[in-house]
C-alpha cells in the first residue's frame, strides 16, 4: 500500500489574514491570497464578490473557519486617490455597505504590521472614501460617509409584536431604528432580542418599507435610555446584523444612523459628544459635523489584534467553501 500524500502537497489556496475585534464586534482582514475581483470601481467589485466570487466570502467568513459572527474586510488597492487602502466588508449574509467596527478593526491591523503610523487615513470604500485617524493611544475615529434620516416614525404591523414605531436611516448601510424605552438591552435577553428584530425585518420587507430608491433595511437597531445610580442617562442599543448574528459593538454605521436622527430631531448638537453602548456593554463615542447641510459622523472606538495566520483549502475538504445550505 503507498503512503497517503503528505497534507501540504494537498493545499490548494492560502490566505493570509490577521483578526481583531472592536468592541468586541470581530473583523478578520484578508491580506492576501483572495482572487482579483474585476471592476472600475471598489462598488463594481463588490458585486463581483456578491456574483462570481461568493465562495471565497463563505471560505473566509463561515464555518469551519469564521463564524456568523465575524465580518470580512478585503484588502484592496484604493480606487480614489491619497487613501492607504481600499476594502470590501462582507458577513455571512454577503457583502456590506459600509463598516465602522470594521474600519476600526482595519486601521489597528494596518498598524500591528506596521504598514501605518499615528495620524489621518484615507480608505476608499464601496459606498465612498471614510477618513480613520489613528490616536497615539491606539483609540480609532471613524469620519464615516454622511448619514441621514430617510423616514420618520413609519408604523408597521409586527406578528406577535403589534405596530412597531421607527426611523429609517442611512449610517452606511441602512437601519429602522426603534425606541425601546426603558426595557433592559443586556445578554441575558439576545435571544428575544434576536427574535423580534428578525421578525421586525421581516414585517418591513413584507410591508414594503424600504430605503431610499427600494434599497433593503437590513439592520436592525433597538435603542433604549435607562438611568443609572448617578440620575445619568446610559444609551444602549442592540443591533440586528443582516445574516441574524447581532452586532457585539455598539455598531458603528448603527450609530451614525442614530445621531442622525438625533440631529433631524434638534437631540444633539453639533461637537457634543454622544456615548453610545452595546449590548455587551461595549462603548463606541459619536459626534457629528454640519457640512453643507449634511450630518457627518465620526465614531471613535478601540480595536484589539487577536490572531494573525492563514486559512487553508486543501483538496478534497467537502467544507473547503464553508459550511452552506
Ligand atoms: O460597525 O458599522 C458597523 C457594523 C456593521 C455591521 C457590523 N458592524
Amino acid at each position: 500500500m503507498s503512503p497517503a500524500a503528505p497534507p501540504t502537497s494537498r493545499v490548494t489556496h492560502r490566505l493570509s489574514f490577521v483578526d481583531s475585534h472592536s468592541a468586541g464586534e470581530p473583523t478578520r482582514v484578508v491580506l492576501g491570497g483572495f482572487p482579483e475581483l474585476p471592476g472600475e470601481t471598489l462598488a463594481q467589485q463588490r458585486e463581483a464578490l456578491r456574483g462570481d466570487f461568493d465562495r471565497w466570502r463563505t471560505l473566509v467568513n463561515l464555518e469551519p473557519r469564521g463564524n456568523d459572527v465575524l465580518v470580512g474586510a478585503l484588502l484592496l488597492p484604493p480606487k480614489a486617490p491619497d487613501c492607504v487602502a481600499g476594502v470590501i466588508y462582507f458577513n455571512n449574509a454577503g457583502p456590506l455597505g459600509m463598516c465602522g467596527h470594521g474600519t476600526m478593526g482595519l486601521v489597528s491591523t494596518l498598524a500591528y504590521l506596521g504598514r501605518i503610523g499615528p495620524g489621518d487615513h484615507r480608505i476608499d470604500t464601496p459606498v465612498g472614501v471614510v477618513t480613520a485617524t489613528l490616536h497615539e493611544d491606539g483609540r480609532v475615529s471613524v469620519a464615516n460617509v454622511p448619514a441621514f434620516r430617510h423616514l420618520k416614525d413609519v408604523c408597521v404591523a409586527v406578528p406577535g409584536l403589534g405596530e412597531v414605531r421607527g426611523d429609517v436611516a442611512w449610517g452606511g448601510n441602512w437601519f429602522f431604528l426603534v425606541n425601546v424605552g426603558e426595557r433592559v438591552l443586556s445578554l441575558e435577553n439576545v435571544a428575544e432580542l434576536g427574535g423580534e428584530t428578525l421578525r421586525i425585518r421581516q414585517a418591513l420587507s413584507e410591508a414594503g418599507i424600504t430605503g431610499e430608491a427600494g434599497a433593503e433595511i437590513d439592520h436592525i437597531e433597538l435603542f433604549s435610555t435607562v438611568q443609572d445610580s448617578k440620575g445619568g442617562g446610559v444609551n444602549r442599543n442592540f443591533v440586528m446584523c443582516p445574516g441574524g448574528a447581532y452586532d457585539r459593538s455598539p455598531c458603528g454605521t448603527g450609530t451614525s444612523a442614530k445621531l442622525a436622527c438625533l440631529a433631524a430631531d434638534g437631540k444633539l448638537e453639533p461637537g457634543q459628544v454622544w456615548r453610545q453602548e452595546s449590548v455587551i456593554g461595549s462603548v463606541f463615542e459619536g459626534q457629528y459635523s454640519l457640512q453643507g447641510g449634511q450630518v457627518h459622523p465620526v465614531i471613535t472606538g478601540q480595536a484589539f489584534i487577536t490572531m494573525q495566520g492563514e486559512l487553508i483549502v486543501q483538496d478534497g475538504d467537502p467544507f473547503a467553501w464553508g459550511i452552506r445550505p
